[in-house]
């Protein structure tokens, strides 16, 4: 086990993100002590804490905007499943000042939120995974355009979503489900969507998903994907390039992935309470000390990382530290590119 279900309970965090984090624990392998959760002495970040944002309400996904030069964060207020009408995306600035916290609200001028999660941003539409449909939102208005429902599809838990190079939306379903009780299972199918214009089909599907989470596109062409379900990071060469491959091995329940520009990967864990970057198959701690730490955003101005803390209603932003000097000897072969072949 690796998450701390008993802790939780301890702490008296509502039962749906008890079971929440028991999906990610029942897919672990070792629980790791209480001295292990905590900042170990001999660890020293390289990255350092910009700003703490407070405020928000069960945060899930952060994006950054590099036109706003803000971030987007989506608060799901209440269960990850649960249709109630309520949730919210705000707007927080670089910086960390809010911008404005219910920039799109649900139930007002027309938006309507259940439980927001992952977020893609294209051209001036941002796009909210939004437990089985897809919507669409201006990005500087805020105002609702489209919905793409992917009920009829069989969708079950979107999670993630992300625009591929071919400029198709992916879209994981982590195919969790919760009862009137809040209890949640892991139902299937685990499934990537891809919608294209109003083209909706299932790019990938099966257990070798293991639950995906977190999603990000290789700019050369591919994916990386971070599953809920298994300890391995897994790249995958879209639609056509068949079942995903192992990128890199770790402590598991993965939430945020995303891709630096010099070829590193950055991944949040829940089991260890960590944002983890990736080098070439190398996977080891970066920022270690943050709880529940989902969907992450980078700020690609500025090189920091935005952890939404979902447990904790509130967002960190740390800075994202060069990569370290014993890595920059030799041809390094950057983790993203060299381990997805491009999509020709
Ligand atoms: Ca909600
Ligand atoms: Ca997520």
């Amino acid at each position: 086990m690796i998450v701390p279900v008993e802790r939780a309970t301890e702490h008296s965090r509502p039962l749906l993100l008890v079971m929440f984090l028991a999906f990610a624990a029942a897919c672990g392998e070792e629980e790791p002590s209480a001295e292990e959760q905590r900042e170990p002495e001999h660890f020293t970040s390289r990255s350092e804490l910009v700003a703490s944002v407070s405020g928000l309400e069960t945060p899930e996904s952060v994006r950054y905007d590099p036109v706003a030069d803000a971030y987007f964060v989506s608060n799901i207020v209440g269960g990850p499943g649960t249709r109630d009408g309520v949730g919210f995306i705000s707007v927080v600035g670089a910086d960390g000042t809010v911008r404005e916290l219910r920039f799109i609200d649900g139930g007002k001028k027309g938006a309507t939120l259940n439980a927001p999660k992952g977020m893609a941003i294209s051209g001036d539409t941002l796009w909210v995974a939004d437990i089985d449909v897809l919507r669409a939102f201006h990005r500087t208005t805020g105002a609702p355009l489209t919905t793409v429902d992917l009920v009829p599809h069989g969708a079950v838990f979107l999670n993630d979503v992300v625009v591929g190079a071919d400029g198709a939306k992916y879209v994981t379903d982590t195919g969790l489900r919760f009862d009137a009780a809040g209890a949640m299972s892991h139902v299937g199918p685990d499934r990537i969507f891809r919608i294209d214009g109003t083209l909706v089909t299932v790019a990938a599907e099966g257990d070798a998903l293991g639950a995906p989470n977190g999603i990000a596109a290789v700019p050369s062409g591919g994916f990386v994907l971070a599953p809920n379900g298994i300890p391995t990071l897994q790249r995958w060469a879209g639609p056509a390039g068949g079942s995903p491959e192992v990128l890199a091995e770790g402590p598991g329940s993965y939430d945020g992935v995303e891709v630096l520009a010099d070829g590193r990967l950055l991944v949040s864990s829940w089991a260890d309470s960590t944002v983890h970057e990736v080098i070439e198959s190398e996977m080891r701690p970066l920022i270690r000390g943050v709880n529940s730490p989902a969907d992450i955003g980078v700020d690609t101005r500025r090189g920091n990382v935005a952890i939404p803390l979902f447990l904790e209603n509130r967002m960190e932003i740390w800075s994202i530290p060069p990569v370290p000097a014993g890595d920059e000897a030799g041809d390094l072969p950057k983790s993203a590119e060299s381990a997805v072949p491009a999509a020709h």
